[in-house]
């Protein structure tokens, strides 16, 4: 790669300026960002599957309208996103095939079962929350059709996350079955959402050249550690008990000092070996087998109506 470019390049991103999709870049730039939002949109797609289980069996007309509601936006998310990163060159097929293979990763959260209905709770409060806290600096990350799909995403993630807590708030305050259905969720999602960051900064392969780059904003322990600060006191509005002994106020660094995570747990989990990581891609794959006469009658129709025009 010309240097005169890369330099000029580099001078952009550190000037805070967007790069757009006809803008030269380095290829390792494009690569890494075409990886990183890929893997945002598998997440949104994978992830509209622990809740779409709960869409059925809602407590009320009212959340079933919510839960539908929350579940389409992540669909809308996952295509903004796939729209994202083909500016980058890559196709929808590529990445589609990518995530099928095995090949391509996404969010090791949506590879949790979910239990009960305090579970679609606990994913709105803590899912979302630590999403919410992971895209807010990505509105500034140094790509311009990322950065902008962000902005709408954070608008919605922020409704997820209070319908989330506010069904956390019904639970903590209803019966002592209910209470203990709200405890049992935050003990089962609290240590799986602290792993959404990522790996610890210093183990973290791609962090270093996406801060120079600015795709990254903030480190995966900064973002976690500020996750933990926010949410803790929001369990104590509950009245529930964070699962972590070694949780305590640190009066000096002002945030909280939290126990070890499990790195053996996540790095399976990456590795595909997640406790329904199985079905959620024969779900996956069903889906898009299923759906394949839906494509094939779109291009179809797409294709008469070109031959029209041309007419
Ligand atoms: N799961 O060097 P790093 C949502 C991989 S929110 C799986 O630190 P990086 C909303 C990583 O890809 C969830 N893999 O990597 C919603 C890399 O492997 P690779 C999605 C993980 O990229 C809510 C390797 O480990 N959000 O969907 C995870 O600098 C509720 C080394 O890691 C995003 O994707 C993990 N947790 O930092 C939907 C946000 N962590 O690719 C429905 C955008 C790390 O080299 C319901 N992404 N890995 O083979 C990011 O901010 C970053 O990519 C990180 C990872 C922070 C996830």
């Amino acid at each position: 790669e010309d240097p005169a470019l890369v330099e000029a390049f580099e001078a952009r991103v550190a000037a805070d300026e967007f790069i757009e999709p006809k803008d030269w870049m380095p290829e390792a730039y494009r690569k890494t960002l075409v990886r990183q939002i890929s893997q945002h949109a598998h997440s949104e797609i994978v992830g509209m599957l622990p809740e779409g289980n709960w869409i059925t069996r809602a407590p009320s007309l009212r959340r079933k309208a919510i839960l539908l509601a929350k579940v389409q936006d992540e669909g809308g998310h996952g295509l903004y996103l796939y729209c994202a990163a083909e500016t980058l060159g890559t196709s929808r097929e590529e990445m589609v095939e990518a995530l099928h293979s095995g090949k391509a990763k996404y969010s090791t959260i949506f590879n949790y079962p979910t239990l009960t209905w305090a579970d679609i709770g606990a994913i709105g409060w803590l899912v979302d929350g630590a999403a919410i806290m992971n895209q807010v600096p990505l509105q500034r990350t140094s790509y311009g059709p990322y950065a902008r799909a962000m902005v709408r995403v954070c608008k919605e993630e922020s409704f997820h996350q209070r319908q989330g807590y506010e069904i956390m708030i019904a639970l903590a305050n209803g019966t002592d079955a209910q209470k203990r259905m709200a405890q049992d969720a935050l003990n089962r999602w609290w240590w799986p959402s602290l792993m959404m960051f990522g790996p610890p900064d210093d183990n973290s392969p791609n962090t270093a050249r996406s801060m120079r780059w600015r795709i990254k904003r903030e480190t995966n322990d900064e973002l976690r550690q500020k996750f933990v600060d926010i949410t803790v006191p929001q369990a104590e509005y509950l009245g529930l008990t964070v699962p972590d002994p070694a949780l305590s106020w640190n009066e000096v660094k002002g945030g909280y000092d939290f126990g070890e995570i499990d790195w053996e747990e996540f790095y399976a989990v990456v590795r595909g070996e997640g406790p329904v990581a199985k079905e959620r891609m024969k779900a996956r794959r069903e889906a898009w087998d299923n759906g394949a006469w839906v494509r094939d009658a779109a291009a179809a129709h797409e294709a008469k109506r070109a031959a029209k025009a041309a007419a």
